[in-house]
C-alpha cells in the first residue's frame, strides 16, 4: 500500500509549528526584548499585556468588564466579557484564532471579517504569547456560542487542544498564568502597582468596570468613572485649590479620537499627562505639541483680546500659562507611531493639528462663555509670567554672587579629602548633633558631612526665588557643585553618592521627604543619573556579651534574634535617632560600605512622586498626617 503523503495543510502546520518553537525559545532566551526586564517592573508587565487585550476589546465596544485577581499561590487571572477568542480551527493552519494568539510573536489584527481593532495598545505589541511563554503554565478559557472550552499550555506549548468543559450563558475570555521563577528575579505581584495601573486605565475607558482582588490579602478593588478622564482630572486635583471647572472635550475627526480634560489651580507645578491608545506617552509628542501651541495661543489671544495684556507687555509663555494646570490628553488613533528612547512618544505628526485645532476651538469657546473662570486663569498666569522674571533676576544674583565668591564652599561642610567625584559621598545630616557624630564616625578621605538645621524650606509652597534664599539650600547646591535652574551641569557634580541620613522617625521621614522633593523638583538630574540615595540606620541592637548585632527592619529583626544561642538573655536596644549612636556604632552600622544599607531613589512615576509630594506637603494637613504615619517606613530598596 502506498504510504499517505502528508497533506498540505499538516505540512504547512508543522512548518509553522517549527516557527512557533523558535519564537517562544527567543522569547525566553531573551525576555528583556520583549518586556523590557526581568525584575519587578518586567514581571508585572505580564499583567499589562493580558488587561491591554481586554481593554482593546472593550474599546472595541464589546466588553464592560474586566477581572484581575492575583491568587494565593501567587498567580494572575483576567477575565473580560468581550465576545471571546474565537476558538474553532482555521482551515489552513488548523489552529484556532486563541492558539495563534497565545503562540505566535506579534500575534494581533485581524482574526476574519470586522475581527480586527480598529485602534489598539500595540506600544509593546507583544501579546499575549509573550505571557504564554514566560510562564509556566498558563489556562486559557474562553465562553463563547454557549459552552466553555479551555486549553492548557505550559511554557508555552499547547498541552492538548482547545476542550469543551462545560455550557456557558456568559461570553469572555479568561487568561489565567503562572509567571516562570527561572526568568523572574521575583514572582510576588505588588497589588498596589496593578491597582494604580487599574485604575488609570479605568479613566481612559470611561463606562468599563475594571476589578481587582488580591486573594493573598483579601482585599477588593472596582474602578468605574463615568467621566472618563474628566474624573482622572479631579482626582489629581483632590488636594489642591482649583481655579474654574474642568474643561473637557471629547472629538472623533478623520485623524482618529481626541479627547482632553483640564483644570487650572493655585498650585505651581504642572501636571500634563498624555494617553495615546491608552499608553502612557511620557516623553509626550505630537499630541502635547499641538495642546501646548493651542494653549499658549488662545490665552495670549484673549488678553490682547481683552485688552489685560496691554501693548508694551510680552506674551506669557508656554510654561507661564501651563503652571498650576491638571490635563489629560488621551487620543487614538489606527496607526499610532512610537517613537523616542523608551518608545513612549507620539509621532504621528498630523496628530499635531488636529488636537491645535480641536482644543484650540473648545478652550476659545469657553474662555468667551465663562467670563470669571477666564479672568482667574490669566491672572493665574500673569502670576506665574511675573514670578518667571523675578526668578529669572534672583537667580542671576545667585549665580553671579557665587562666581565672586569662587563659589566658596559653606562653612558648614566637613569635606572629604578626596577629588575624586566617583569615590566621594556627600552625607545630609538631620541636626548638628548627629552630624557631630557623622564627622567624627565617617571615613574623611571619601565621606564629606553636611548638616542641615531645622525644617528646611517647604518647597511645594515655595517658588523658585525664595528657595535660592535659602541658607541651607544654598550650601547645599554649593556644595553639589552643579550649579541650579538653566546653568546647572550634573557633569561637575563633587559626589556620585549623596546621602540622606535622617532619623528612623515620623520627623526623620518628614525632614526626608523635604529634602526628596527638593530634589525631585530642582535638582532633578542628581536622581536621574542615580546619584541620590537615603542611608538607613538600624531600628535595634543586640548584645549577648561580646556578641553584637543589628536590624534593620521590623522583620529582620526576628530572624537576627534566631542567631543568639539563647535569646531570652539578649539585650535589645530600639534606636530612636541617630543622636543614640557614638561615632562609632553610626559609622559601623550605617555609613560603612561593608555593612551600610542604603536605598538609591528612583523615580519610575511621576505622578506618582508628584501626588506624594503634594500630600505631603500641600495645604491640608489631615492627608499629610495619614500619609506619613502609613509610609514612613516604605522606601524603595536597593542594596549597595
Ligand atoms: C488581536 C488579538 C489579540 N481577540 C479576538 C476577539 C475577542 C477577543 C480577542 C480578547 C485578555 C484576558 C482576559 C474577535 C485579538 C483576539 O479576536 S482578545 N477578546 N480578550 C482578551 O484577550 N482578554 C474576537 C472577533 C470576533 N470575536 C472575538
Amino acid at each position: 500500500m502506498e504510504k499517505e503523503k502528508p497533506s498540505k495543510s499538516s505540512a504547512s502546520y508543522s512548518a509553522e509549528n517549527i516557527q512557533v518553537l523558535e519564537g517562544l525559545a527567543a522569547v525566553r532566551k531573551r525576555p528583556g526584548m520583549y518586556i523590557g526586564t526581568t525584575d519587578i517592573a518586567g514581571l508585572h508587565h505580564l499583567v499589562w499585556e493580558i488587561v491591554d487585550n481586554a481593554i482593546d476589546e472593550a474599546m472595541a465596544g464589546f466588553c464592560k468588564n474586566i477581572d484581575v485577581i492575583i491568587h494565593k499561590d501567587g498567580s494572575v487571572s483576567v477575565e473580560d466579557d468581550g465576545r471571546g477568542i474565537p476558538v474553532d480551527k482555521h482551515s489552513k493552519t488548523g489552529k484556532s484564532a486563541l492558539e495563534t494568539v497565545l503562540t505566535v510573536l506579534h500575534a494581533g489584527g485581524k482574526f476574519g471579517e470586522g475581527g480586527g481593532y480598529k485602534v489598539s495598545g500595540g506600544l509593546h505589541g507583544v501579546g499575549s504569547s509573550v505571557v504564554n511563554a514566560l510562564s509556566t503554565k498558563l489556562i486559557a478559557t474562553v465562553y463563547r456560542d454557549g459552552k466553555t472550552y479551555e486549553q492548557t499550555y505550559k511554557i508555552g506549548e499547547p498541552q492538548g487542544d482547545v476542550e469543551v468543559v462545560g455550557k456557558s450563558d456568559k461570553t469572555g475570555t479568561k487568561i489565567w498564568f503562572w509567571p516562570d521563577p527561572t526568568i523572574f528575579e521575583k514572582t510576588e505581584f505588588d497589588f498596589q502597582t496593578i491597582q494604580n495601573r487599574m485604575r488609570q486605565q479605568a479613566y481612559l475607558t470611561k463606562g468599563i468596570t475594571l476589578r481587582m482582588t488580591d486573594e493573598r490579602s483579601d482585599l477588593r478593588y472596582q474602578f468605574y468613572f463615568e467621566g472618563g478622564i474628566k474624573s482622572y482630572v479631579q482626582h489629581l486635583n483632590l488636594n489642591k485649590e482649583t481655579i474654574g471647572d474642568i474643561v473637557y472635550l471629547e472629538k472623533e475627526v478623520p485623524e482618529g479620537m481626541i479627547e482632553v480634560s483640564l483644570q487650572y489651580t493655585q498650585s505651581f507645578q504642572e501636571n500634563i499627562f498624555t494617553f495615546a491608545n491608552n499608553i502612557h506617552t511620557i516623553e509626550g509628542g505630537m499630541h502635547l505639541t499641538g495642546f501646548r501651541s493651542a494653549l499658549t495661543r488662545i490665552i495670549n489671544n484673549y488678553g490682547r483680546k481683552n485688552n489685560l495684556l496691554k501693548e508694551k507687555e510680552e506674551n506669557f509663555t508656554s510654561e507661564d500659562v501651563r503652571e498650576g494646570m491638571t490635563a489629560i490628553i488621551s487620543v487614538k488613533l489606527g496607526n499610532p507611531q512610537f517613537e523616542g528612547q523608551t518608545k513612549s512618544k507620539l509621532g504621528n505628526a498630523e496628530m499635531r493639528a488636529a488636537v491645535e485645532n480641536v482644543f484650540g476651538e473648545t478652550f476659545s469657546e469657553y474662555l468667551e462663555e465663562h467670563p470669571t473662570d477666564a479672568r482667574s486663569i490669566f491672572g493665574k498666569c500673569a502670576l506665574a509670567s511675573r514670578a518667571r522674571l523675578a526668578a529669572r533676576a534672583a537667580r542671576d544674583t545667585v549665580i553671579r554672587k557665587g562666581a565672586l565668591e569662587g563659589m566658596t564652599l559653606p562653612g558648614k561642610l566637613a569635606d572629604c579629602s578626596s577629588r575624586d567625584a566617583t569615590k566621594s559621598e556627600l552625607y545630609l545630616v538631620e541636626g548638628d548633633s548627629a552630624g557631630g557624630s557623622a564627622k567624627m564616625g565617617r571615613n574623611r578621605e571619601y565621606q564629606a558631612i553636611l548638616p542641615l538645621r531645622g525644617k528646611i524650606l517647604n518647597v511645594e509652597q515655595a517658588r523658585m526665588d525664595r528657595i535660592l534664599g535659602n541658607q541651607e539650600i544654598k550650601n547645599l547646591i554649593i556644595a553639589l557643585g552643579i550649579g541650579i535652574g538653566e546653568v546647572m551641569d550634573i557633569s561637575k557634580i563633587r559626589y556620585h553618592r549623596v546621602v540622606i541620613m535622617t532619623d528612623a522617625d515620623v520627623d526623620g521621614a518628614h525632614i526626608r521627604t523635604l529634602l526628596l522633593t527638593m530634589f525631585y523638583r530642582y535638582l532633578r538630574p542628581v536622581i536621574e543619573t542615580g546619584y541620590l540615595y537615603v542611608a538607613q540606620p538600624p531600628l535595634y541592637k543586640f548584645q549577648q556579651g561580646k556578641k553584637v548585632a543589628y536590624a534593620y527592619t521590623e522583620e529582620e529583626k526576628e530572624k537576627v534574634l534566631k542567631d543568639f544561642s539563647d535569646t531570652s538573655k539578649v539585650n535589645v536596644q530600639r534606636y530612636k535617632g541617630l543622636g543614640e549612636m557614638n561615632p562609632e556604632q553610626l559609622w559601623e552600622t550605617t555609613m560603612d560600605p561593608e555593612n551600610r544599607k542604603m536605598f538609591r531613589i528612583q523615580i519610575t512615576d511621576a505622578e506618582e512622586a508628584d501626588k506624594t509630594f503634594e500630600t505631603l506637603m500641600g495645604a491640608e494637613v489631615a492627608p499629610r498626617k495619614k500619609f506619613i504615619q502609613s509610609h514612613a517606613k516604605r522606601v524603595r530598596n536597593l542594596d549597595i
